[in-house]
């Protein structure tokens, strides 16, 4: 059997079908998990979503605590099951891949999944529920197979903008759990921009107050409180993923100078923007107020995160010269720095001189990337964006109704037929810390319209951000990705009838 006719997304490193019976979810089905409260989490997430699917309560338990003639799925964190990294990853990334591997094994009776963490375990479970599927007598089985997998890149992204248009917690919870699905582990949140400012900051409350209200025309406004953001960051930790927050600066902050009118050299608040513009709007280094402002913000959001990272945004400031938008990009940055956190920026931040380890992230091919490799060769890493392979906002093809084009059409293949390592010329592999859809919400106003633009393609960047270079290819992810909609339609989820792909249902 060749391994694509088992249909997982992303594909594993390595999965040997077994000549055996499957495990089959019957009626006695346990899970057994080990004592620790993170793996007791895991277990409960387990158990909660076998639970959903057999429509029947799954027991979670204790190592040794199953009873004969029970089907038990057995989750263990053990250093043993540590799978080495691929000699694709980039070489400072290899110890945080392997803690994110796994093995599975499923046969009659009993499957198991190991890994060395909490985070390799549950990327464990989640194949294991990728391989379910009904059996004759009803039941939901697994086919019994071994798998060892670990992922090429530490960093699997997707990039959701808030600000144009809101999606408010439960809609986020979705993408989170789509995310996981895939195996994607970092949600960048674009929280700032023109038109609003959607995260309650209580040194500055008048963002909120003033500024969380606006959209771009036909957008939601709203905003997340900072109950709001506990709850997000708890339920996507659960699920192996980890927020990154972006406030944007110096540019697009149309909202920020509504709020705080002191922030314009005119003392006055420019109008509400809700058109599609951008590049305009801008701080400005001389005045009094924008330094405090900057501290203010940066250290409420590096506070309220639990994350190790904090994006500064940095782009698309079409009005101002280097040396101003140099002072302001570093005086960002070592805030950042100061608060514990490690600095993420848009690409342009690349001319700013920067802490080793900041992380530069690439969205447009287009310009000379010089700075970029210079950025490298003082310790940046770079995280790639292409707005032509993973800007999900981008049409399928003239006839997409929503989204926009200004980086051409993207249809399923273009956003997987392309190799990370070879985007930059002249930049190491090594340098390369992962990969991140965007998508942005300018013309995606509801939940429906977000996901008929990220399915299928966010499963196709799953797999480029995942999956080793000599384990994937287009005509086996287009033979595998003709079965998710099994997993899109039980969960009522839009998406994209790519004619790329012969879809099998
Ligand atoms: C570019 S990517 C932007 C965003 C837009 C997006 C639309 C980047 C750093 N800036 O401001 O929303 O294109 O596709």
């Amino acid at each position: 059997m060749q391994p694509e006719a088992i249909e997982l997304i992303p594909q594993p490193l390595r999965i040997e079908p077994l000549d055996d019976e499957p495990f089959v979810l019957g009626p006695r089905l346990v899970v057994l998990v080990g004592d620790s409260p993170d793996e007791v989490s895991v277990g409960v997430l387990a158990a909660d979503l076998l639970g959903r699917l057999t429509h029947r309560a799954v027991e979670v338990r204790g190592h040794g605590g199953a009873v004969r003639g029970e089907d038990v799925l057995v989750l263990r964190v053990t250093p043993d099951a540590a799978v080495p990294a691929h000699e694709s990853t980039p070489a400072p990334d290899r110890a945080a891949t392997t803690a994110q591997s796994y093995r599975l094994e499923a046969g009659p009776g009993r499957a198991q999944v190991s890994a060395p963490t909490t985070a390799g375990l549950l990327a464990g479970f989640l194949t294991f529920q990728q391989l379910l599927r009904p059996g004759p007598d009803g039941y939901l089985r697994a086919r019994a197979v071994q798998v060892e997998d670990v992922p090429r890149y530490r960093w699997r992204g997707l990039s959701l903008d808030l600000a144009r248009s809101f999606f408010p917690p439960d809609e986020i919870k979705v993408v989170i759990s789509l995310m996981a699905h895939y195996k994607l582990n970092m949600l960048h949140l674009h929280l700032t921009d023109d038109q609003a400012w959607r995260l309650e900051t209580p040194s500055r409350p008048r963002l909120v107050d003033e500024a969380a209200v606006g959209a771009v025309t036909g957008g939601r406004g709203g905003h997340l409180t900072i109950a709001d953001l506990r709850d997000l960051t708890s339920y996507a930790w659960a699920r192996g993923v980890t927020l990154v927050p972006e406030i944007d600066l110096p540019g697009h902050v149309n909202a920020a100078l509504r709020a705080y009118p002191e922030l314009n050299p005119s003392g006055e608040a420019p109008p509400r923007h809700a058109g599609l513009e951008v590049g305009f709007s801008r701080l400005t280094a001389a005045l009094p107020a924008t330094q405090g402002f900057v501290e203010d913000v940066l250290n409420d959001v590096a506070r309220l995160t639990a994350g190790p990272y904090v994006h500064l945004g940095g782009d698309e400031v079409l009005t101002m010269e280097g040396a101003e938008y140099t002072e302001l990009i570093a005086a960002a940055a070592k805030v950042v720095q100061e608060a514990g956190k490690t600095v993420v920026g848009w690409q342009e931040v690349a001319g700013v001189p920067l802490a080793p380890g900041a992380v530069v992230q690439l969205w447009d091919t287009r310009p000379d990337l010089q700075a970029v490799r210079e950025a490298v060769e003082s310790g940046a890493r770079l995280l790639m964006s292409p707005g032509a392979r993973v800007y999900l906002d981008m049409k399928y093809d003239a006839s997409t109704e929503l989204g926009l084009e200004w980086a051409g059409h993207i249809e399923l293949r273009d956003a997987y037929d392309w190799e990370p390592s070879a985007l930059v010329e002249g930049v190491a592999a090594d340098a390369v810390i992962g990969v991140e859809a965007a998508v942005w919400s300018e013309t995606l106003h509801d939940l429906d319209s977000l996901l008929r633009m990220l399915l299928p393609r966010l499963a196709a960047v799953a797999e480029v951000a995942w999956t080793v270079p000599e384990h994937r290819s287009w005509e086996g992810f287009r033979a595998r990705v003709a079965r998710q909609p099994v997993f899109w339609d039980r969960a009522g989820f839009a998406w994209h009838r790519s004619p790329q792909v012969d879809w099998t249902l």
